[in-house]
């Protein structure tokens, strides 16, 4: 299709709960948009543990699982759809290392933060998980990509 032939991908990025306490939702939308993505979904919500216990499957045997479920319950998420070029990769390097100590200034952990128990957002780490993110967060599915408007733009 034309969304993959030019290498569009989607990916998930949520703002966690230090995140949006600390007044930074308007500033990552920022950083996507300037760069070029576009928004296709987004939602304020007050996630169950269910629900996390689900995104963070993968991570279910490590020691620090019970503390980042914890957080992560700790107020409303803003959970975000973006679109556009390699969206999923150059999102990773938009938001910074894991741990912000290993982040890069001008990325949003590396200007934002110091603790990686508190670091702000979360990325889809590749192609397959930003899908299944996408659906387990946004169920009744999301807007498709406006391929008019960016056009001029990509090619
Ligand atoms: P990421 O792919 O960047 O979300 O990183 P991980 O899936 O490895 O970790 C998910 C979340 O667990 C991190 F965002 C923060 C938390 N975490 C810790 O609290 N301590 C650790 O040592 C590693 C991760």
């Amino acid at each position: 299709s034309f969304f993959t032939s030019l290498n569009m991908e989607r990916t998930y990025i949520m703002v966690k709960p230090d995140g949006v306490e600390r007044g930074l939702v308007g500033e990552i939308i920022k950083r996507f948009e300037n760069r070029g993505y576009q928004l296709l979904a987004l939602q304020l919500l007050t996630p169950t543990k269910e629900h996390l216990e689900q995104h963070y499957a993968d991570l279910k045997a490590k020691p620090f699982f019970p503390g980042l479920i914890q957080y992560m319950l700790s107020g409303p998420v803003v959970g975000m759809v973006w679109a556009g070029k390699d969206a999923v990769k150059t999102g990773r390097k938009m938001l910074g290392e894991t741990n912000p100590l290993a982040s890069a200034p001008g990325t949003i952990r590396g200007d934002y933060c110091i603790e990686v128990g508190r670091n702000i957002c979360h990325g889809s780490d590749s192609v397959e998980s930003a899908e299944k993110e996408i659906a387990l967060w946004f169920p009744q599915g999301v807007a498709d990509y406006q391929r008019n408007k960016s056009l001029t733009q990509l090619i």
